[in-house]
C-alpha cells in the first residue's frame, strides 16, 4: 500500500466529469487509500482545499465544483456499482459524506462504463447505482451506441451551456435518506421563530418555507441573496433549529439540512424556488433537493401546498435563479404515512479529462 506522501510522486488515476450542474473528481475506490482519514487528506490536497480560490488544486472555488465520487463494483445483488459522494469544503478542510448529490450522480453511469466496471449495452445502458450515503438505489439510463458512452446530444439543462445526451435518473427508496423519515419532525408543518416550515427528506433533508415569510418575493437574483448577510444569518439560524427538530443534532458547519424558499411560479413553471446550500444561495437547485421540495409541497397541510393546485401529474417544472428543473414525483396519498412511489429527473454529463492528478505536498 502506498503512503499518502507517495501519491505526490505517483499521482492518482482520476476522471473529471460535469454531472448536471455540478463538477467533480471521479475515482475508483481501489485507487484511493482505504483509510477514510488518509483518503480525505489526499482528496483535500488534490482539490486545493482549504483555500477560497483553490489555486493549488482542481476545485473550482464553489461547493458545486468541490465534489468527489468514489466508485466501486457493488457487492449488493440489486446494484451494479456503489457510489460514495463526498462534499469537500472550499475554504475549510472538511469532507462530508452526510448528503447525496443527484447532479454528480449523472456522471456515475458513464464513468462505470468508461472504466468497464459494468458491461455496456447497445444502443443504451442502464446502470443500477447504490448511493452509499443514503443506502438507496438510482437507475441511470444513457446512450452507449456500440458500447461507447455518447456524451453528445440535443438536451439542454438550465445552468449548463450547450446541448448534451440525456441521462435519465430514476430513484428508489430515497425517503428519509439522511434522517430515516420522509417527515423527519413527525409533522407536515412546524413553526420555528414564527416562521411556518415543512421539513422533508426525499433524497435530501430540506427545510421548506414561503419566501414571503422572510420578507422576500422569491424572485431575487442569486447575487442579491448572496449579498444579504442578515438574511443568510436568519437562514442559518432557522436551518440549525430545524436540524435539531429533524433529529440531526447540531448542524453548524454541516452541509444539511438545506433551506428552500418557495413562491408562486412566474415563468411558466409550477413553483419558483430559491435554495441555500446550506447557507450560501444555490445558482440553481440540487436534483434531490428539488425532488424533496416537490414531494413536500404535494403533502396536504405542507407549507406551499396551495401552489400545487392544477399541477400536472408528471414533469413538475421547478423554477430556480438560472432556469428550470423538471422532476417527476409520484406519491401514494392513500397510504399512512404517505409513501413515495417513484421520483426521477433528466440530466446530462460530460467527461472533461481523464488522467493522473497530483496532490499538493503535505
Ligand atoms: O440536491 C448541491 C447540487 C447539489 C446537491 C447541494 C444535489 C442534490 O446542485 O441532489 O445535486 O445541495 O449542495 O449538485
Amino acid at each position: 500500500m502506498r503512503s499518502t506522501t507517495a501519491y505526490e510522486e505517483t499521482g492518482v488515476r482520476c476522471t473529471m466529469l460535469r454531472g448536471g450542474t455540478s463538477r467533480g473528481l471521479f475515482f475508483e475506490a481501489a485507487d484511493l487509500p482505504a483509510d477514510p482519514a488518509d483518503r480525505d487528506d489526499l482528496l483535500l490536497r488534490l482539490m486545493g482545499s482549504p483555500d477560497p480560490r483553490q489555486i493549488d488544486g482542481l476545485g473550482g472555488s464553489t461547493s458545486l465544483t468541490s465534489k468527489v465520487a468514489v466508485i466501486s463494483r457493488s457487492q449488493h445483488p440489486e446494484s451494479d456499482v456503489d457510489f460514495l459522494f463526498l462534499q469537500l469544503g472550499v475554504d475549510e478542510a472538511t469532507v462530508s459524506d452526510r448528503q447525496n448529490c443527484g447532479n454528480l450522480l449523472a456522471g456515475v453511469g458513464p464513468f462505470a462504463v468508461e472504466r468497464r466496471l459494468v458491461d455496456p449495452g447497445h444502443p443504451e445502458t442502464s446502470v443500477r447505482i447504490r448511493m452509499v450515503n443514503s443506502d438507496s438505489v438510482a437507475i441511470a439510463t444513457f446512450a452507449t451506441p456500440d458500447g461507447r458512452v455518447e456524451y453528445r446530444g440535443d438536451v439542454t439543462i438550465s445552468g449548463v451551456p450547450g446541448k448534451a445526451s440525456p441521462i435519465v435518473l430514476a430513484f428508489d427508496g430515497t425517503e428519509g435518506s439522511v434522517t430515516g423519515r420522509l417527515l423527519p419532525t413527525g409533522h407536515v408543518r412546524d413553526e420555528i421563530d414564527g416562521i411556518a416550515v415543512t421539513c422533508v427528506d426525499n433524497g435530501m433533508p430540506v427545510v421548506l418555507a414561503a419566501a414571503g415569510s422572510f420578507g422576500l418575493t422569491g424572485y431575487e437574483s442569486h447575487d442579491e441573496l448572496a449579498g444579504d448577510s442578515a438574511l443568510l444569518d436568519r437562514i442559518d439560524t432557522l436551518r440549525r433549529k430545524a436540524g435539531q427538530l429533524m433529529g440531526l443534532g447540531d448542524t453548524e458547519g454541516e452541509s444539511v439540512p438545506k433551506t428552500v424558499l418557495v413562491a408562486p411560479a412566474r415563468d411558466g413553471g409550477q413553483v419558483c424556488t430559491r435554495s441555500f446550500i446550506p447557507v450560501r444561495p444555490h445558482t440553481a437547485i440540487g436534483v434531490l433537493a428539488a425532488i424533496s421540495v416537490v414531494t413536500g409541497l404535494l403533502l396536504p397541510g405542507a407549507v406551499g401546498h396551495e401552489l400545487t393546485d392544477g399541477w400536472p401529474s408528471e414533469r413538475i417544472d421547478v423554477e430556480h435563479p438560472t432556469g428550470h428543473l423538471l422532476v417527476d414525483v409520484v406519491i401514494d396519498r392513500e397510504a399512512t404515512p404517505t409513501r413515495v412511489i417513484r421520483s426521477g429527473v433528466v440530466r446530462t454529463a460530460r467527461k472533461l479529462f481523464d488522467g493522473v492528478a497530483y496532490p499538493r505536498a503535505v
